[in-house]
């Protein structure tokens, strides 16, 4: 359940853009016009409840070149349960975080793939090790399982300029997934089906938790 789980998604061509984009530069080397001289920028945002999931929370990144320091908190998430989460980022997107309008079939659940028009497709997984990008976007044995409900997050990544460039510009968009609708401690296909991303996962854990656009 690591890799290729995102194939089928309305956005796996760009997800795929972007993943050669990282494995392009993944050696590169930080001198050169990243070479400690540019000022550290900081984008924040309050990242706020999605489907009713209770959860709320604050992120702040640091972009300096393409180096990101990432750190949220989220709290009432469903406990002990892994939560994927990622800085979603497309040239295509609103650069915003979805509201129940963006409910495109009407089934009161809020998607991932409904929210890609607004917040793009994966441009960063937030794992708690190894790899980083949108290929980990569903590694669920490398997030967080908010013991107690709270995540406390802080890596240091190395994004694709571009992408580091578009979140230093405020166009980065922090989402959290898995979200517990029935309440049973277990994400389980009985409440919302299967998820649109990978019919092997119950919907209850891709579906956003909490969003916040990075400002
Ligand atoms: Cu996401």
């Amino acid at each position: 359940m690591k890799t290729k789980l995102l194939a089928g998604t309305a956005a796996s061509g760009a997800i795929l853009l972007t993943t050669l984009a990282l494995g392009g530069t993944a050696s590169a080397t930080s001198s050169g016009d990243d070479h400690g001289h540019e000022h550290g920028n900081v984008v924040s945002a309050r990242l706020n409840t999605l489907n009713n999931s209770g959860a709320t929370g604050d992120a702040r990144v640091k972009v300096e070149g393409k180096r990101l320091e990432v750190r949220y908190t989220a709290n009432h998430l469903a406990p002990n349960l892994p939560h994927a989460a990622h800085i979603h980022y497309g040239a295509q997107a609103a650069h915003e975080c979805p509201t129940v309008a963006d409910d495109a079939n009407h089934d009161f659940r809020l998607n991932v793939a409904e929210g890609v028009p607004k917040y793009g497709p994966i441009a960063v997984s937030l794992t708690t090790s190894g790899d980083t990008s949108p290929a980990s976007g569903l590694a669920v044995d490398r997030f967080s399982t908010a013991p107690n409900g709270t995540i406390h997050y802080k890596r240091d990544i190395s994004a694709a300029k571009d992408v580091a460039r578009a979140i230093r510009r405020g166009e980065g968009v922090l989402v959290v997934h898995g979200v517990d609708y029935n309440n049973n401690g277990a994400y389980d296909f009985a409440s919302a089906g299967a998820s649109e991303l990978n019919a092997a996962l119950p919907a209850e854990a891709t579906d956003p938790a909490v969003c916040g656009v990075l400002k």
